[in-house]
């Protein structure tokens, strides 16, 4: 209620809340010892904790509890990033990224999956009914339909709408942040015409029993190559968990996250005594590092959950917000400053 009061009274002065951070945003976050505990990438992670929350609430299973959690940006139409009423690529074809992984160290993942509005439960599926790790494309698809998964046509009127825009100039140029609705309320920006994003929704929950399990999702980078697979369904680029240490997940441009192997960087320095935050922005670091020209122009953001229920974030720029959930806890942080 403070930090409301602080935002409504800046907000009038016209004083952009995140003026005073670095270049890279850091994001600061409390320490909590309490179970269970569900957090999740940008703004509509709120919504998605609230269901994942049900589960973790009645004392279930963390890896139940990120299916349900990541439902909800799948089955919004409104959401063009994740599952139905995602963006295209290139040539038209709306095609999902996911995997899951649990606290056994089990993992499985779907990649350029078409026509499915819950790529995440294909990909729990591949985990508990298959040998496999990861399924794609076809493959993916004929093992979903076979398993009772309806066929869908999940190109979204408004989704084609600004596909078809795009083509007038098919200019490829992903827009930093755009994911993140509130942050233009703190730090209006110009965006330019014809913008399209990319969220994924990334998620990390740690059961009363204290076992960890994530979920990541995503329709990937909007207007990619027909093909183009990201970091999101690759188990230790988009998501990592060991339920001995703590998980990570990514959003952001994936081709920087599957270069460093980005989430599995930052579970094994959470290993090595690192905080959550301190392990993200190790990561992001290495990042900057390598690629300072590229760095410099997008978004990479990491999350991160200990076993102990210690949270943190770090992203490349402003403006990375993730939701939060506890018992006494339910709120957004954009660059680590709690919005409600
Ligand atoms: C990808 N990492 O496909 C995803 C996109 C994303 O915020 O997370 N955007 O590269």
């Amino acid at each position: 209620m403070q930090n409301r009061r602080k935002f409504i009274k800046l907000s009038a002065l016209g004083i952009p809340l995140l003026s005073s951070l670095d270049s890279f945003s850091k994001v600061v976050t409390p320490t909590l010892g309490n179970l269970p505990i569900v957090i999740s990438t940008w703004d509509f992670g709120i919504a998605a904790n609230q269901a994942a929350w049900k589960v973790l609430a009645k004392g279930g299973r963390a890896l139940d509890a990120v299916e349900q959690g990541v439902h909800v940006p799948e089955a919004d139409p409104k959401n063009q990033s994740v599952g139905y009423g995602g963006l295209p690529d290139r040539d038209g074809h709306v095609t999902l990224d996911a995997c899951i992984m649990d606290e056994l160290g089990n993992c499985g993942s779907v990649a350029g999956l078409e026509h499915i509005k819950h790529p995440i439960s294909v990909a729990r599926l591949v985990m508990e009914k298959t040998p496999h790790v990861m399924l794609v494309g076809d493959g993916a698809l004929q093992f979903a339909v076979e398993n009772g998964f309806k066929k869908e046509n999940l190109l979204t009127k408004e989704s084609e709408k600004a596909w078809k825009e795009w083509l007038k100039t098919a200019k490829y140029a992903p827009v930093m942040n755009i994911e993140n609705k509130l942050y233009d309320k703190v730090a209006p920006r110009k965006l330019p015409g014809n913008q399209y994003n990319h969220d994924t929704i990334g998620m990390l929950a740690l059961d009363a029993n204290g076992n960890l399990s994530g979920a990541c999702t995503t329709s990937g980078m909007a207007y990619k190559l027909h093909g183009r697979v990201g970091d999101s369904p690759i188990i230790g680029a988009g998501l990592y968990v060991d339920n001995e240490v703590g998980g990570a997940t990514s959003t952001g441009v994936g081709e920087e996250v599957i270069r460093n192997v980005g989430s599995f960087l930052v579970v094994e320095l959470m290993r090595q005594g690192y905080t959550p935050e301190a392990a993200c922005k190790e990561a992001v670091m290495r990042i900057i590092k390598k690629k300072p020209d590229i760095a410099k122009n997008i978004q990479v953001g990491f999350l991160a959950l200990n076993k102990k229920g210690e949270y943190g974030a770090y992203a490349i720029q402003k403006g990375f917000s993730y939701a939060v959930c506890t018992k006494q806890q339910n709120d957004l942080l954009i660059d680590g400053k709690s919005y409600y």
